[in-house]
């Protein structure tokens, strides 16, 4: 008795909660039909998938060996909201923080979470990856709850291909894709598969931790008959808002407390649908809707599908909008920045004939030598912006500024942006803007903020809208901000973040397994963004070799005669592509009608004279001769 009693003291005290979890992740291919409707190779861990949730403790140790077992895949493993004080190297993203993971590697993660609590997750950071299935929940439980609950339970939620990623990146980022229509997926996984039912005990509360596991879609989420009070986003307590539903974008998290029915009489739908508005086109059998349950009674039947009237469905619900929610630990706006980055965000067509995303003209190209091993090896050098390279969009960040980052987006989409290493107030979230050519400008004459603004690591920015985030400094490392749509920072759609670099130098190094992964992967792990160095600044500046985005394309071009013909092939391939491959009943024409205007001005652009023989799409999506 006294013994427990002792020990009980020292938890209460703090002194020895801290705890090591040690695991070995044999990342692989595994056979999985997550959709009832296909066997195909997703990426497991240990020969099982889904992956497995991790839960630790506020402060406890984390040890992950990865070992690749992919054929001819490198690997990387990014823990999505943690901070890394002090363990950069540790964060995941391929050629940021670390050198991909060859076939055949083991990397060693190793890290603590420091105080943060709440949901979290792991994916793999080797371009769109996590696609194919290596990702899961982390969480890391409190001491002390803000709320009651009787149970703790995940739901992740996420879109499923077919096909593997660099199948689909293929025919994605291809020159038979000139509008850079984003690849549409085949299903809506609910928890890594669907048709889920979900048991609730009576007169119980279940804190339900939801994640958005996709890399390209946002959903609507709601149970039949019952309210979601959320009280937590992305590993921050918020005051309580109740809602019918929730909607959250590729990345985000919502913690919601869910009061079973004291006396339930039946079972009840849990509803997944789709944001729709994120899709070109629309499949005719693609379901938007997935229909789940809530079961409280095995004598009574779950009620049927409710069926795939996706736009009805969402005009019934009211779920919160993420700007309106207010930190339960009331943060005051930051102060004025100390420094602003303006980024204008369009998508363009580049002289390879592929569309690319850019910040201000520059589309993210990873460097030869990853950016912390720049810092780590640049001494003196490393705060000179340059060295980071002319298209990887670095900005170096003082010790403990307050920094602001204006994003205009300039295109008709939606992108959920993540910020690496830190939580962020929005303090300006706009509403979309009328259409392309008039994309709503953020203008700090006439702003005002919220007194707290909502603080989370992952934003999603409205169409042809713009947000206004601030963070402080206060995490000396290199961090990526970029768009968690996945094929869209394939395309480029990232910048680098590069903080108190010699701070970082200072408490910050490269374990020897870290070197021999890089060795393996034949990356060097000093020098600039094109990987040269030397004793003076000169050598340090000299980017001969970097690797750089292509020029744009050329305005009036004079191989017009080849690059026309080539268009008038997309416009065509695209058209009779899309009609063969998808049926075309149910177009998404607001999206569509913006590509077809890209497709336009792109024709304009290279002097089409002849367009009497082009194919086009119209409204309806069917291709017509113009
Ligand atoms: C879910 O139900 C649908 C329709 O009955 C079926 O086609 C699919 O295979 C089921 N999914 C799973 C994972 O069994
Ligand atoms: C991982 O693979 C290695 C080598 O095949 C094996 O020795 C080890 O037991 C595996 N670990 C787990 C956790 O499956
Ligand atoms: C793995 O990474 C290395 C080093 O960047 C690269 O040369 C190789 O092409 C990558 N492999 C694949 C399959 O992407
Ligand atoms: C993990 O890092 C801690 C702190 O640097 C160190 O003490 C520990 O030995 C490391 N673990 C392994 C397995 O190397
Ligand atoms: C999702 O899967 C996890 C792990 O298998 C399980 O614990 C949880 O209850 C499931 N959630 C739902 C809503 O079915
Ligand atoms: C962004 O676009 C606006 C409107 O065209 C322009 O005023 C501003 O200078 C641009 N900012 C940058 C950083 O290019
Ligand atoms: C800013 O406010 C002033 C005064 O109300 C108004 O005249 C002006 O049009 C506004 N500017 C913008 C860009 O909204
Ligand atoms: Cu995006």
């Amino acid at each position: 008795m006294h013994f427990i009693y002792v020990i009980w003291l020292f938890i209460w005290a703090g002194i020895i909660t801290a705890e090591t979890h040690t695991f070995h992740f044999n990342v692989s291919y595994v056979t999985a039909n997550p959709d009832g409707l296909l066997d195909r190779r997703m990426i497991g861990i240990n020969n099982h998938w889904p992956n497995p949730t991790i839960r630790v403790k506020k402060n406890d140790r984390v040890e992950i060996y990865l070992t690749n077992f992919l054929e001819n895949r490198n690997t990387s493993l990014h823990f999505h909201g943690l901070f890394q004080k002090d363990t950069n190297a540790m964060d995941g993203p391929e050629m940021v923080t670390q050198c991909p993971i060859p076939p055949g590697e083991t990397f060693l993660y190793n890290f603590t979470v420091t105080d943060q609590v709440g949901t979290y997750w792991y994916h793999s950071h080797s371009g769109s990856q996590y696609g194919d299935g290596l990702r899961g929940v982390f969480i890391i439980e409190d001491d002390d709850y803000p709320f009651d609950f009787q149970q703790d339970s995940v739901l992740t939620v996420g879109e499923h291909y077919h096909k593997e990623t660099p199948a689909i990146m293929k025919s994605f980022m291809s020159r038979y894709n000139p509008t850079g229509a984003e690849p549409i997926p085949q299903n809506i996984l609910f928890n890594e598969t669907n048709n889920v039912t979900w048991t609730l005990n009576p007169g119980e509360t279940t804190l339900l931790r939801i994640v958005n596991v996709g890399l390209f879609v946002a959903h609507y989420i709601y149970i039949e008959d019952h309210t979601l009070t959320i009280v937590e986003i992305d590993g921050g307590y918020v005051e309580q808002v109740e809602v019918d539903s929730i909607y959250i974008a590729p990345g985000q998290r919502y913690s919601v407390l869910i009061q079973a029915k004291k006396s339930p009489q039946q079972n009840y739908r849990f509803i997944c649908v789709l944001d729709y508005e994120m899709l070109d086109l629309i499949p005719s059998d693609l379901q938007l809707v997935s229909t789940n349950w809530v079961q409280y009674t095995n004598t009574k039947e779950l009620p049927g599908s409710i069926g795939n009237d996706y736009k009805k469905i969402i005009e019934s619900l009211h779920p919160a909008e993420e700007f309106n929610l207010i930190p339960l630990e009331k943060v005051p706006l930051y102060p004025e920045p100390d420094y602003t980055i303006e980024l204008n965000f369009t998508m363009e067509v580049l002289g390879d004939g592929i569309t690319y995303a850019l910040f201000n003209g520059i589309s993210y190209v990873p460097p030869k030598v990853p950016t912390l091993m720049t810092v780590l090896s640049g001494g003196e050098y490393s705060t000179v912006k340059e060295i980071y390279g002319s298209n990887t969009n670095s900005f170096v960040l003082q010790p403990n500024e307050v920094v602001e980052i204006i994003l205009n987006n300039m295109d008709p989409g939606k992108h959920p942006f993540h910020l690496h290493g830190h939580t962020f107030q929005t303090i300006v979230k706009s509403k979309s803007g009328e259409n392309e050519d008039e994309p709503l400008i953020y203008n700090p004459e006439n702003a005002t903020f919220p007194e707290y603004p909502m603080i989370r690591d992952t934003v999603q920015t409205n169409p042809n809208g713009h947000i206004v985030i601030r963070f402080k400094a206060e995490n000396p490392g290199v961090w990526f901000f970029h768009c968690h749509v996945d094929w869209h920072l394939e395309q480029g759609l990232a910048i680098t973040l590069i903080e108190s670099p010699l701070i970082t130098q200072e408490k910050q190094t490269l374990i020897d397994n870290h070197k021999n992964v890089c060795e393996s992967a034949k990356i060097p792990v000093q020098g600039n963004a094109a990987g040269n160095f030397g004793s003076s600044k000169k050598s340090w500046l000299n980017l001969h070799g970097e690797n750089v985005q292509f020029s744009p394309l050329p305005v009036g071009f004079t191989l017009k005669g080849y690059i026309a013909m080539a268009l008038c092939t997309f416009v065509a391939l695209y058209g009779v592509f899309s009609i063969y491959k998808y049926g075309m009943e149910d177009v998404n024409s607001d999206n569509i009608e913006n590509k077809i205007e890209k497709l336009h001005k792109l024709l304009a652009d290279c002097g089409e004279t002849d367009e009497s023989a082009m194919f086009n799409l119209n409204s309806n999506g069917e291709a017509v001769n113009q």
